[in-house]
């Protein structure tokens, strides 16, 4: 019955005169069909087998070329996929951010730099002494002379009471800068922080430290009268220079003092605010 259809096909086909390939085509079909009916169906079949084969291996190809085409990508692919653009959204946030970051550093920087420039000259401005009322500034201390007078220990027990001390004359410049705050007068004397009241003739400041040199007036000290004690001289009485105007004398004595307050501490604490 199969091979009676399709003779009748054939038959219909041959009679209308086709176009060539189909006339080769149908007469290839009339050819196997004489070869019997199964072997055409079996032929069929193989055919059929081998579009499939062929086209699931174009399928598959088409799958490996091109990933993202259609919605059917497995579930892995698709994870990735997913992985891969919430990557690239981290990535920009985090570039954002940066760029962000960045900003708000350059503005702090700029910030900072400011404050430090305003600060600088506010420190400078700041850096002279200032010293109480009736004490005079040399070289970062301020000095007192007193109007009172007082015996040695008395005069050195007020100083301290000041947060001061009894004068410490280092070098020509000081002594002549107290010399120039001095009245001069009969015998104008002052107490100073020196004497070798520990140990006769080894004279120390009222620091412990060693006096080495200093400003005595010619063959003073001379412990006249036991004088244990130092005090400048600025008399009318006598031509007097501030290098050579040191006496030692009785500690008991009432005289006014010189004290002496350093200010370099007070000045680093004293800081803008
Ligand atoms: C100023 O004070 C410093 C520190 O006490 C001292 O080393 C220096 O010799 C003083 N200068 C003068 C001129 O007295
Ligand atoms: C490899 C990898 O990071 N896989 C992750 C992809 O994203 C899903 C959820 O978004 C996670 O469960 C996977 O672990
Ligand atoms: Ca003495
Ligand atoms: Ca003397």
């Amino acid at each position: 019955m199969y091979s009676k259809l399709i003779d009748t096909e054939a038959g219909h086909e041959e009679v209308h005169h086709g176009p060539d390939v189909g006339h080769s085509a149908v007469g290839l079909i009339q050819r196997l069909s004489a070869a019997g009916p199964y072997r055409l169906a079996t032929i069929c079949l193989a055919a059929l087998c081998a579009i499939l084969l062929i086209s699931i291996i174009a399928v598959t190809a088409q799958y490996k070329n091109k990933p993202q085409g259609g919605g059917e990508a497995p579930l892995w692919k698709q994870t990735q996929e997913v992985n891969v653009s919430t990557l690239t959204a981290t990535i920009n946030q985090l570039k954002q951010e940066k760029e962000r970051l960045q900003k708000e550093r350059d503005y702090l920087q700029a910030k900072l730099a400011a404050k430090v420039a305003t600060k600088a000259p506010a420190v400078v401005t700041l850096a002279p002494i200032t010293c109480p009322n009736d004490w005079h500034l040399f070289n970062n201390s301020c000095y007192l002379i007193s109007r009172n007078s007082r015996d040695w220990p008395e005069s050195k027990s007020f100083c301290e009471s000041q947060g001061a001390h009894l004068a410490i004359i280092h070098t020509a410049e000081e002594q002549t800068f107290l010399w120039n705050l001095l009245p001069r007068g009969h015998w104008n004397s002052y107490w100073f922080g020196i004497t070798d009241g520990e140990t006769e003739d080894e004279w120390k400041w009222v620091d412990g430290t060693p006096v080495i040199g200093g400003f005595w007036e010619v063959g003073e000290p001379n412990n006249h009268i036991n004088e244990d004690c130092g005090y400048i001289v600025k008399t009318r009485v006598l031509e007097r220079v501030p290098i050579r105007s040191w006496y030692d004398a009785p500690c008991h004595m009432y005289l006014p003092f010189i004290c002496e307050k350093e200010m370099v501490a007070s000045a680093s604490t004293a800081m803008p605010h």
